[in-house]
């Protein structure tokens, strides 16, 4: 680890709290709040003090900050991140507002974390990145928030993958499927607007799984081709039914600049999967195998080993060796989906600390975001295969 850097301006020294602010308090805002609230407690990283949660309605949002630990709450973000008592803000507000806030924040010298994907357009996403680099140049730090990498199983696969345990990658499997919308009767969200949401399954747990075929090969994707499918065209709203404007559902197969091949699929509609982000990754001399419905469990199968004793073993991850687990429990004392935010906080609090640029970062987000975009493009194509600038 390198030595702690000099607070970036603006920034307290390293024996005062790092003040936050979360600008969203429904189900990501929450979640954050729940891992701001214990990361300190945990994990040996600068002490931070819940300060504002913000949101639209004043009523809701201090009765949520209330109840997760806030001292405050607040109506108008842009006041909160001109407060020199706020050091990092915590974007969990929906797609269509993450380029806004978090430019206005980054030039305002506080620290920033973004729920995924980055942003809902190219465009956003690019002026959040240069915004991120020229913030970068004076201290500030900023991240997306993949939690997912931060599930032990997983961050404790891609360290077998970069030792070379799997041999050469040469194929991965990636579904992510939940059944939220599988009910016609499911009313409109902002989810479901292309305004708001910028896509469907694709952005919102697509992204997952195409951030997870990155992060775990440690490779970049070069070329995509994809589908996209409405399958509930209308949904109720308040003011009778309202068309949906974004898909279902999403498949892509990709290539991998070294040669392997992905395939990704997500619904929100596939029946009976509650949230079941499965991950199986193929290599010349072994495989892994992941399913987020049993978070705690990672597969591997040694093909190095005599036929005869070859198949997948089960390992529970949660030795003080695993990534993340020594901070918790004793071994075999399972940890949840909600720690992975306690995970990114823990690392992003770290970055913040030893100076250095945390990951998934701006630039690794806008690589999803052109990866999300070539699929559309390709669907919309209804054959082609797209490459991936940059
Ligand atoms: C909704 O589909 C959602 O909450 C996603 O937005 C999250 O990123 C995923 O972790 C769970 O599902």
């Amino acid at each position: 680890m390198s030595a702690p850097a000099r607070p970036a301006p603006g920034q307290p020294t390293p024996a005062q709290p790092l003040g936050v602010a979360a600008i969203g308090y429904a189900f990501m805002g929450k979640a954050h709040s729940h891992a701001w609230r214990n990361v300190s407690a945990f994990f040996d990283v600068p002490a931070v003090e819940q300060r504002v949660l913000v949101g639209r309605h004043a009523d809701e949002v201090a009765e949520a900050a209330a109840r997760y630990g806030w001292a405050e709450s607040a109506t108008d973000w842009r006041e909160v991140i001109a407060r020199d008592d706020v050091h990092i803000v915590d974007i969990c507000a929906p797609g269509w507002l993450h380029a806004e806030i978090a430019v206005a924040a980054l030039e305002a010298g506080k620290h920033v974390l973004v729920e995924k994907p980055l942003a809902n357009t190219i465009e956003e996403s690019e002026r959040m990145v240069a915004a991120a680099r020229a913030a970068r140049e004076r201290g500030v730090v900023s991240m997306v928030g993949f939690n997912y990498r931060r599930v032990p199983a997983l961050a404790y696969a891609r360290q077998l993958i970069a030792d070379g345990r799997l041999g050469t990658v040469r194929e991965v499997r990636a579904s992510y499927l939940q059944d939220w919308l599988a009910d016609e009767a499911a009313p409109m969200t902002w989810r479901l607007r292309k305004e708001t949401a910028g896509s469907g399954a694709l952005g919102d747990i697509a992204s997952h799984a195409i951030d997870q075929v990155q992060f775990l090969t440690g490779d970049t994707v070069a070329e995509a081709s994809g589908r996209l499918h409405t399958f509930v065209g209308r949904r109720p709203g308040p003011d009778g039914t309202e068309a949906v404007t974004v898909d279902d559902a999403a498949w892509a197969t990709l290539s991998l600049a070294s040669g392997a091949v992905a395939s990704v699929e997500a619904s929100r509609v596939a029946t009976g999967r509650k949230n079941s982000l499965r991950i199986e990754v193929y290599g010349s001399a072994g495989a892994l195998a992941f399913d987020l419905e049993r978070l705690g469990e990672l597969e591997f199968l040694d093909a190095t080993a005599p036929a005869e004793e070859r198949g997948f073993r089960r390992i529970v991850v949660t030795e003080p060796g695993h990534p993340y687990a020594g901070a918790w429990w004793p071994q075999g004392h399972m940890i949840g989906w909600e720690h992975t935010f306690t995970h990114q906080a823990r690392d992003f609090l770290a970055a913040i600390r030893d100076g250095e640029a945390p990951s998934p970062s701006f630039e690794e987000g806008l690589r999803v975001q052109r990866v999300l975009a070539a699929i559309e493009e390709s669907a919309a194509a209804k054959s082609a295969v797209v490459a991936i600038a940059g």
